[in-house]
């Protein structure tokens, strides 16, 4: 099953609309396999965005993505990476489709609530970057309901 790293970023945290992004993401089938609040550190969201590193925007970006708790989590879903990436919209929330969460909950460019994987690849890279092996779960929803 293709997994996908989603972040929650400073502005979605601290407009509290967590909630309703993890709801959204619900709703839409995939399955929420990892999540957790992190304090980021420079050096991890560094890596995190390596491939942007020779950006003009990219100590802006790291400023941003640091300057507030973010929630990291993993999802899955046979098409996860593009599912979530048409969910979350264009990365300039003006120009993102309506219902998107980038246009319900972004300001601009930077400040866009969530980040999304863009590839299958780039997102077990980014799962290593934010994750401990034993923090991804396998489970059954079903699995609750076997013992009493
Ligand atoms: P996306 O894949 O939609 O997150 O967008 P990009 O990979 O192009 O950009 C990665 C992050 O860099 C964006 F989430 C926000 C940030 N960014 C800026 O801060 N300024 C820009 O001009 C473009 C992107």
């Amino acid at each position: 099953m293709e997994k996908t790293c989603v972040i929650i970023k400073p502005d979605g945290v601290c407009k509290k609309v967590s909630g309703e992004i993890i709801s959204k993401l619900y709703s839409q089938g995939l399955k929420l396999i990892a999540l957790k609040m992190i304090v980021p550190s420079r050096k991890t969201m560094e890596e995190f965005y390596g491939v942007h590193k020779d950006k003009d925007f990219f100590k802006p970006l790291i400023d941003f993505i640091c300057s507030a708790p973010l929630i990291a989590m993993v999802w899955e879903d046979e098409n996860a990476v593009a599912k979530v990436r048409s969910i979350a919209g264009a990365t300039n929330p003006k120009e993102a489709s309506a219902e998107t969460l980038r246009r319900i909950f972004g300001t601009n460019n930077r400040k866009n609530a969530v980040h999304a994987s863009d590839s299958a690849e780039n997102a077990l890279k980014e799962i290593s970057i934010l994750f401990k092996s034993e923090e991804i779960a396998q489970y059954d929803y079903s699995d609750w309901e076997k013992f009493n």
